[in-house]
């Protein structure tokens, strides 16, 4: 990426922001480890990260399952470079289009950005659906029990306990899955 947008905006105070890893394809243990340096090479460095889940698909119910993880990591991107960044590595661990929901090397997607609400037509934050995921919330209250959602205020550990969403998500504890 050539464009200058993945400077570090000058000046910014660095942002705690909140990240999920997923991947169903190939090894998906070693897609997310690589996501993570590669995200981290690119100006993030990680302060917590989740146990990793293997998660039942949602959506799309006849692809593999996922294993997901959140990181939180602070940065001096800004909420575009940041994109930027997770994109590269999703395309360095070469994924390519598809079908929406469906199958994927590695998806990272940027769920909270610090307090902020970014609402620009490639880029939503908090993650717009993140709230109705158990894939998302249940690693993300791992790591921030006490964390409350930008938008109002709800803490996501309470959001998560009234979830009506039956999806599977299990720690893994196998090294290799
Ligand atoms: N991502 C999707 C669609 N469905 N299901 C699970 N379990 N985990 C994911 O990360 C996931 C999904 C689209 O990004
Ligand atoms: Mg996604
Ligand atoms: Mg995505």
């Amino acid at each position: 990426m050539d464009d200058g947008r993945t400077e570090p905006a000058a000046g910014l105070d660095p942002v705690d922001v909140y990240i999920l890893f997923g991947s169903n394809l190939g090894d998906r243990r070693e897609r997310i480890e690589r996501g993570l340096a590669r995200v981290a090479q690119r100006g993030v460095r990680w302060t917590a990260r989740s146990s990793i889940y293997e998660t039942e698909p949602v959506g799309l119910s006849n692809q593999p399952w996922f294993l997901n993880l959140v990181a939180r990591g602070t940065t001096p991107l800004s909420p575009q470079a940041l994109l930027a960044a997770c994109k590269d590595a999703e395309t360095a661990e070469g994924r390519v289009p598809t079908v929406r929901f469906g199958p994927r090397t590695l998806d990272v997607d940027i769920l909270l950005y610090g307090t902020q609400q970014v609402d620009e037509p490639n880029l939503s934050i908090p993650h717009p659906r993140m709230n109705e995921r158990r894939f998302v919330l249940t690693p993300l209250v791992e790591i921030a029990p006490d964390l409350s959602d930008p938008r109002d205020g709800r803490r996501f550990a309470e959001v998560l306990a009234g979830l009506d969403e039956g999806k599977k998500v299990l720690k893994s504890t196998t090294r290799e899955s």
